[in-house]
């Protein structure tokens, strides 16, 4: 635990004053302060801001003068405030963080320095997003998560704008369209917001088997992650590495959470989305701001040029894992994210992200989703944010910056030069040959017949549909189950629910029954295709739990009323606040609570944070209740305290308890069949001095018996 806060401290510690790209942004920071006099945006200082200039005669406010250009600049600055949010992905969070590389291991790869130098400390921007909702939308919805980030590096910007599942709906670019609006609402009535569940992207993702892996993975946990923080990223596209000889491999990016790849249950997502629908960006916000900075493995996996056809599917269909016992990954460097934005707009809002922006030692490939897509996001951009979009502070390379690209709308550089093109007589601005840095496409014999076409490898997309299924544990096929559910019995044309059962018979026969069964779909009595046996161990996320459980990061309750052990509290908290937990005291009021031996209303007391009605059990990773005779006793008579104890049972989480505080529990789940509580005999009385704790799903429960087991009493 000790070892997770010096990290923390340390990543803490490289937000260096002299990161490149914080300094940067620098340049365009303003410092509102209390002795900041007010001006309008041409600098001239305002004496009045809240009465519009009419003609009063003093008894009546009388018409409202158009001649006010204070109040014109203000109406219309507001007026013009909003710029069209992304057509995907439109609700977002990022923060700044480094990466760097352990050693250079990847030179045998590429001569790309940032890959390549232990030395270099490379500053990065990510932002983390939904796909369907928009600007406004909940967190916690079912969907993929983008994962876009920006390296600052000093041969130009790289950005690897990936998602958190690792194969994608399509496969060539030009369905995107299609496929966009299929998964949007629906153009009749603009439902539903922020899911899949309704007919369109049924029909579409019936229609287009190439969906079927990516579908897998969007019904499973994956979909509904605890946090950006636990989740892992891919790059998804095949891309290129040149190394200093000239050879060229496939690569594909890969990224690891420190704390293992950890999930909601749907049914607190579903609850998250009302109670708190900012839960994930506030998550990244408050694990950065208490010391906590989120971390990643960075690692590839490269499949030399020579080896491409050796697989029984084409390494460059985006609808494809390459299986780790057939390409392993490499581990070759981390980064860290240790800073939130300043200001939402100007920096994670304009935040601008492009696969065509490569940097050299890396390049593309032949995959037909990148080539579309490296055409698609300068194009969005345009539209979004105008022609100099990589003028904005969050854009700016953090390299120098020359060409002859001129004017455009907000145009910001000042060019002191008598010329604007190239070739000139004054020599300005070369293009710079490779040897010196100048970016070199690979050179690749290429021999076609120019036509439409899918290769016949494309043309494959049930195996490891069904190999995702078959590598998952029995709970989490249930939860791939009860999503095609979820979302099918939202569907109401037969047509699409129950083509999409047909379909899933061709992934797996228990999987396309039991589904089937539920929606009123086509119920099959055989598979309709052979089998594909392959399993891979590493596309279940309980793959990735951390090697030491950990509770860093996690949010903890405590559930407190007045007459609580004061002593047996405070040594927990101090506890949890070593472990680099954050620690929320839950009362009935907020305001003084009061200990045992304390009367209420005078003394100290501990002010609780939140109140038993406006947090919930859901917002939380685990509960602790303390001993105190008083206290258990108001807990056992309040309904929501005991809900909240049942909620965070029936959600898997950890529930401490000590003395009177295990009467509580026990109160809370004694109509809870079967329930076996560890730290109790069969007469329920306690086993040890410490309490009880429940089984929980992050891994809390043995951390929790550590707290549980330092408290006094
Ligand atoms: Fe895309 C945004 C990820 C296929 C076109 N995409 C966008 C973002 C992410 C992805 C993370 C948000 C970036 C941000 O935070 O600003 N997209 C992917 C992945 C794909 C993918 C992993 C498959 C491998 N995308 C894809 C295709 C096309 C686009 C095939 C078009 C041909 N994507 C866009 C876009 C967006 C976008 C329309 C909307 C906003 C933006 O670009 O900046 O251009």
């Amino acid at each position: 635990m000790t070892s997770l806060a010096t990290q923390a401290k340390e990543a803490m510690a490289n937000l260096l004053p002299d990161d490149p790209k914080i300094k940067d942004l620098k340049r365009n920071m303003v410092h509102p302060t209390s002795s900041s006099q007010m001006t309008t945006d041409h600098g001239v200082k305002i004496s009045d801001t809240d009465h519009w200039l009419t003609a009063s005669n003093g008894s009546d406010p009388g018409p409202a003068l158009l001649e006010d250009q204070i109040a014109r600049e203000k109406i219309m600055r507001f007026d013009h405030e909003r710029i069209p949010e992304r057509v995907v992905h439109a609700r977002g969070t990022g923060a700044h963080g480094y990466f760097r590389v352990f050693d250079d291991r990847a030179s045998k790869y590429t001569f790309a320095p940032t890959l390549t130098d232990p030395s270099r400390t490379t500053p990065i921007f990510i932002r983390f997003s939904t796909v369907q909702g928009s600007k406004g939308s909940a967190d916690t919805v079912r969907d993929v998560r983008g994962f876009a980030m920006k390296m600052y590096t000093p041969e130009g910007n790289w950005d690897i704008v990936g998602n958190n599942i690792p194969v994608f709906f399509i496969q060539d670019a030009i369905n995107f369209p299609d496929f966009v609006h299929a998964v949007k609402p629906e153009p009749h009535n603009e439902v539903p917001q922020g899911q899949t569940a309704h007919n369109n992207f049924w029909d579409f993702v019936g229609l287009r088997p190439e969906a079927a892996h990516m579908v897998m993975w969007a019904m499973s946990d994956r979909a509904i992650p605890r946090s950006f923080r636990m989740m892992q990223g891919f790059g998804v596209n095949t891309f290129t590495l040149i190394n200093a000889k000239g050879e060229r491999h496939f690569v594909k990016f890969h990224y690891i959470p420190e704390l293992g790849v950890h999930s909601l249950f749907w049914d607190e997502a579903l609850k998250l989305a009302g109670q708190d629908p900012d839960f994930h960006r506030k998550d990244l916000e408050e694990a950065i701001k208490s010391g906590c900075p989120p971390k990643w493995t960075f690692a590839i996996q490269v499949i030399a040029e020579k080896d491409e056809h050796n697989f029984d599917f084409d390494i460059l269909d985006a609808t494809k894992v390459w299986p780790q016992d057939l390409v392993p990954l490499m581990p070759i460097g981390e980064f860290v994210l240790n800073k939130c934005v300043d200001e939402f707009f100007p920096e994670t809002e304009q935040a601008a992200f492009c696969t065509s922006h490569v940097v050299p030692g890396i390049g593309f490939s032949n995959d037909p989703l990148l080539q579309g897509r490296n055409f698609s996001y300068f194009d969005t951009q345009i539209s979004r944010l105008g022609v100099n979009w990589e003028q904005l502070p969050i854009n700016r390379p953090v390299c120098p910056v020359f060409n002859h690209h001129r004017d455009g709308a907000m145009q910001h550089k000042i060019n002191k030069s008598t010329v604007n093109y190239h070739p000139n007589r004054e020599e300005q601005v070369q293009p710079v040959p490779p040897h010196e840095g100048g970016y070199s496409e690979f050179m690749e014999k290429v021999i076609g017949m120019k036509q439409r076409v899918r290769t016949p490898k494309f043309q494959e997309h049930y195996n490891q549909a069904q190999m995702f299924y078959n590598s998952l544990k029995p709970h989490e096929k249930q939860h791939v189950i009860n999503a095609f559910s979820f979302e099918l019995s939202h569907c109401d044309d037969e047509r699409v629910y129950k083509r999409y059962t047909d379909l899933l018979n061709k992934i797996d026969f228990d999987l396309a029954k039991a589904v089937a069964m539920k929606v009123n779909g086509t119920i099959p009595d055989a598979p309709s295709r052979e089998k594909y046996p392959k399993t891979d161990e590493t596309l279940s996320q309980l793959y990735f739990a951390p090697k030491t459980p950990t509770i860093a990061s996690r949010r903890i309750a405590i559930l407190i009323a007045d007459g609580f052990n004061h002593a047996e509290v405070s040594a927990v908290r101090a506890m949890i606040a070593g472990a680099t937990a954050t620690c929320w005291i839950i009362g009935p009021r907020r305001g003084k609570i009061y200990s045992a031996g304390q009367t209420i209303g005078s003394g100290k007391g501990l002010v609780a944070d939140h109140h038993f009605e406006d947090q919930r059990s859901t917002m939380f990773d685990a509960v602790y209740i303390p001993s105190g005779d008083e206290h258990a006793k108001t807990l056992k008579k309040s309904g929501r305290a005991i809900h909240w104890i049942r909620e965070a049972f029936a959600h898997c989480k950890a529930i401490g308890a000590i003395g009177e505080g295990v009467e509580v529990v026990k109160r809370a789940l004694d109509t809870v069949e079967g329930v076996q509580l560890a730290g109790l005999n069969d007469d329920d009385s306690v086993v040890s001095s410490y309490g009880v704790v429940t089984a929980g799903k992050y891994d809390l429960p043995s951390a929790m018996t550590d707290i549980i087991q330092i408290a006094p009493g």
